[in-house]
């Protein structure tokens, strides 16, 4: 097959040869030599430029009366003006367009060659050179001003009385946050982030049960490290050879604290701890064994290592024996991962412990104006008419929050909170009469391929009467419900029986 395909190649070029040596004979019996080209032929192709153009215009037209319209109108007040812009810049692009082409083609026409003219040495002209400097730098400051000044219309203070809502945008959908009655929203940290905070809006009471609940992670995975028998068996013999070679190795500290030593624990042996009576209380009964705070002591002490080190064997031993059946087998790796999980608990718990709130300017703190936020999925109402002030938060990359009927568009960054304002001016009911659609809805897309299921990064937005908003805001649940249950976002309210006694269970398991 592709030897037949090379072969007609090859007849191909063989014969397109043979057409050219045929074209070169008869221009040759005509008498005419091949370089010379005619007034006709330079004609047909002046005119060729004249038909070209006259299609190109024609179907740029076509395409302006089919496509030229942005279709819905816009439905907000600075949306208006970013129409006039874009429609100002478009006229003014079409203008130069038609001039610049016609000028083009029309010169090409025009000077097609011709043997009886001489073309006129034309090297600079100052007029020429101002005109088309001016012209041009006055029209771009026009449209760069223009322009600053649409934006400075979206991006500019909100006024006081603005709404303002929260955007928040992760992999893969949108949140967002309302205030609540005090009119500020609660700080916000990502180390509170959990399914049922979403936005880590940090309250006292959620940094409080945080707290207790990574104590008691780390408690757990504690707990389970302390009985590994391997673990267990490696410390002894860890031990072990610590007193082997306990002359040399903490001789000079039993030496330096060496009144001490005799002092807590001259005759003792091993057992001797009589600087706790806690530690009688609890082992009275045990006898050898238990002496769960020695390293305490041990430490308080400095000097009876050696009685430390054997009484711990002691207690290992204890546990090998008596509580072989709640000993655990893990393998090294299975450690490992339970030992940097109880590291990054750790971590996450400094991190909670240094987070500090301020105080807005009615006197609230920012761990109080969280409660009372309202956080919702899926759809999102705002009133006609007001003014909003938006701001952004993101939790992982940059997303952009589209919503293109209101003309409006702004990145969400991690870290840096983005921000700008607008007033929607039609009524989502308006516009599905304008737009003779009854499915019609507003949306928020996500405007930046973010990830694999970016596509269907997507928010519905309501655009109502007032009333209906405030009735709408008011099914929405705060935060925290009563006593310190984040409420569930896109469920019905939970009976406040239930509530109560979910909190009762909480507070008894924290
Ligand atoms: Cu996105």
């Amino acid at each position: 097959m592709q030897l037949l395909i090379l072969l007609v190649v090859i007849v191909g070029i063989v014969a397109l040869g043979q057409l050219a040596k045929v074209y070169e004979l008869s221009s040759r019996l005509s008498g005419r030599r091949e370089e010379e080209i005619t007034h006709a032929d330079t004609r047909l192709n002046a005119n060729l430029w004249l038909v070209f153009m006259v299609g190109f215009f024609a179907s740029v037209i076509y395409l302006y009366i089919a496509y030229g319209d942005y279709a819905p109108p816009p439905a907000s007040e600075h949306g208006v003006q970013l129409d006039w812009l874009m429609s100002f810049n478009i006229w003014i692009i079409t203008f130069v367009f038609f001039l610049v082409n016609l000028l083009l083609f029309g010169f090409a026409w025009k000077y097609a060659y011709d043997k009886n003219r001489k073309a006129t040495f034309f090297p600079h002209d100052n007029r020429l050179e101002l005109i088309w400097t001016v012209i041009p730098s006055i029209v771009l400051a026009v449209i760069i001003i223009y322009g600053l000044q649409t934006w400075d219309v979206m991006t500019g203070d909100a006024s006081p009385d603005a709404l303002r809502v929260e955007v928040y945008s992760k992999q893969f959908d949108w949140t967002v946050r309302y205030t609540g009655n005090d009119g500020e929203f609660g700080q916000s940290n990502y180390n509170l982030i959990t399914p049922m905070n979403p936005l880590g809006i940090i309250t006292s009471e959620g940094v409080e049960d945080a707290m207790a609940d990574i104590e008691q992670q780390i408690a757990v995975l504690e707990g389970d490290l302390a009985m590994e028998k391997g673990l267990l068996l490696a410390e002894r013999a860890r031990l072990e050879a610590s007193i082997a070679s306990d002359d040399h190795g903490h001789g000079g500290h039993d030496h330096g604290d060496d009144d001490h030593g005799d002092h807590g624990h001259g005759g003792d042996g091993h057992d001797g701890h009589d600087h706790d009576d806690h530690g009688d209380h609890d082992h009275g009964d045990d006898g050898h064994d238990g002496h769960g705070h020695d390293d305490h002591g041990a430490a308080a002490h400095g000097g009876d290592w050696n009685a430390v080190v054997q009484h711990r064997i002691a207690e290992i031993d204890n546990i090998l024996v008596h509580s072989a059946d709640q000993l655990l087998i893990l393998t090294d790796a299975q450690i490992e991962a339970k030992q940097d999980k109880v590291k990054r608990l750790k971590r996450h718990r400094q991190r909670i412990s240094e987070l500090q709130s301020f105080t807005f300017d009615n006197g609230l703190s920012s761990f109080d104006t969280g409660r009372d936020d309202q956080v919702v999925k899926g759809e999102f109402h705002l009133p006609v008419g007001q003014e909003v002030e938006f701001v952004f938060r993101s939790r992982d990359v940059i997303h952009s929050a589209f919503m293109p009927h209101f003309r409006a568009q702004m990145n969400s960054v991690p870290g840096v909170p983005t921000r700008f304002k607008m007033t929607p001016t039609i009524t989502t009911d308006s516009m599905r009469v304008i737009l003779d659609d009854p499915d019609f809805n507003y949306v928020l897309l996500c405007n930046k391929v973010c990830g694999a299921a970016h596509f269907n990064m997507k928010m519905d937005i309501v655009i109502e009467s007032r009333e209906a908003y405030e009735s709408w805001l008011e099914q929405q649940d705060a935060f925290l419900v009563d006593e310190g249950v984040p409420s569930e976002p896109e469920t019905e309210p939970t009976p406040s029986a239930d509530v109560n006694s979910e909190a009762g269970d909480m507070a008894m398991i924290h």
